[in-house]
């Protein structure tokens, strides 16, 4: 009785022991094909969710109440710019075309965060992104500056450096409007209330229905769970909550002695899911934003393409002669 026997690539198995040591994985080294496509699907998500996070902010630079406020509002939406740019440039280093992923994106196939699915209406809501939604990242993205992939790893150090200046800006919004009028206060309040629960979807689904966790967390292109991650994020926040005498939306959140750490409520996962599947307040707005911005920029592209050509064609004569 013949019996298929699985053979084991030796190359798979000093991969994994690789990882197992901790060492990174750079550009020319043998990676795995699924490894390879589990990194280009993450990073180009990321590089997504910078690109689309620069719009909620973005819609309100001309309306920032002060010169300084609208200043490092600039900065910011523009350090989103570029941390969307060292992302492609990462997952370009793994094969990927910026072209097919930039495609992927305008053509809506491309998933991104789900957090930016959703509406700034008022300046707190400014505040509140900077606090909770860059506060977030850094929990995730903290982690990932030791992920195994060389290049995100190294990118991840520079983002996570600018982002912490961004939730600072945050969260001093926040300060300034709940120690401002009582209406000002209302207003940070309601702005707490509407992305609360959208910040804690960022972490990704919980452990028990995330299909890639397992396998991202061997490979240690992820260094902890989903709920690791959310729940250090909630015992973090918290208490910068009550420093600034706002209360967190969750009837049933509580300090838990014993494992010291605090319980929350449940997850309104069916809503993360309708996001996730393009139906949450914004999807077709950011998609549509996105869109118009890349097709106005046709010309951009186009110059500085005809003056690439010119420079290179000018260095061609010039090796010539
Ligand atoms: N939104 O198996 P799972 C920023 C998807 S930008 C949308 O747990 P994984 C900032 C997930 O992709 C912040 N999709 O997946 C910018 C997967 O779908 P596919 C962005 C989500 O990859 C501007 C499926 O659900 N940060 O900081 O192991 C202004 C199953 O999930 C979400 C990053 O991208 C979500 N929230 O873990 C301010 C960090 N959650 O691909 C700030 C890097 C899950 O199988 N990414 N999905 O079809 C990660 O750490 C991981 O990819 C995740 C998900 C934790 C997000």
């Amino acid at each position: 009785m013949s019996e298929t026997v699985k053979q084991i690539d030796p190359r798979e198995a000093a991969f994994q022991a690789h990882l197992d040591a901790d060492g990174k994985i750079e550009p020319k080294d043998w990676m795995p094909e699924a490894y390879r496509k589990t990194l280009v699907r993450q990073i180009s998500q990321h590089a997504h969710s910078e690109i689309i996070g620069m719009q909620p902010e973005g819609n309100w630079i001309t309306r920032a109440p002060s010169l300084r406020r609208k200043v490092a509002l600039i900065a910011k939406v523009q350090d989103e710019a570029g941390h969307g740019l060292y992302l492609y440039s990462a997952a370009e280093t793994l094969g990927a075309s910026r072209d097919d992923m930039v495609d992927a994106l305008i053509e809506g196939k491309a998933k991104y965060s789900t957090i930016f699915n959703y509406p700034t209406p008022t300046w707190a809501d400014i505040g509140a992104i900077g606090w909770l939604v860059d506060g977030a990242a850094i929990t995730n993205q903290v982690p990932l500056c030791r992920t195994s992939y060389g290049p995100y790893a190294r990118a991840m150090v520079r983002v996570c450096k600018e982002e912490s200046f961004h939730q600072r800006q945050g969260y001093e919004i926040m300060l300034q409007l709940a120690r401002g009028s009582a209406e000002q206060k209302k207003m940070a309040q309601e702005a707490l209330n509407r992305w609360w629960w959208p910040c804690l979807m960022m972490f990704g689904p919980s452990d028990a229905d995330s299909p890639n966790s397992a396998q991202s967390m061997a490979w240690r292109i992820k260094r902890h769970s989903n709920d690791e991650l959310r729940q250090r994020f909630v015992d973090q926040t918290v208490p910068q909550a009550e420093f600034l005498g706002l209360t967190i939306p969750d009837p049933d959140l509580k300090w838990n002695e014993e494992k010291g750490r605090y319980d929350f409520g449940a997850i309104p996962w069916e809503e993360f899911y309708a996001v996730l599947k393009g139906n949450g307040p914004c999807n077709r707005q950011r998609a549509a934003a996105r869109r118009k911005a890349h097709e106005e920029g046709a010309w951009v592209r186009e110059a500085a393409l005809a003056h690439a050509e010119k420079r290179a064609a000018k260095a061609a004569a010039a090796a010539a002669a």
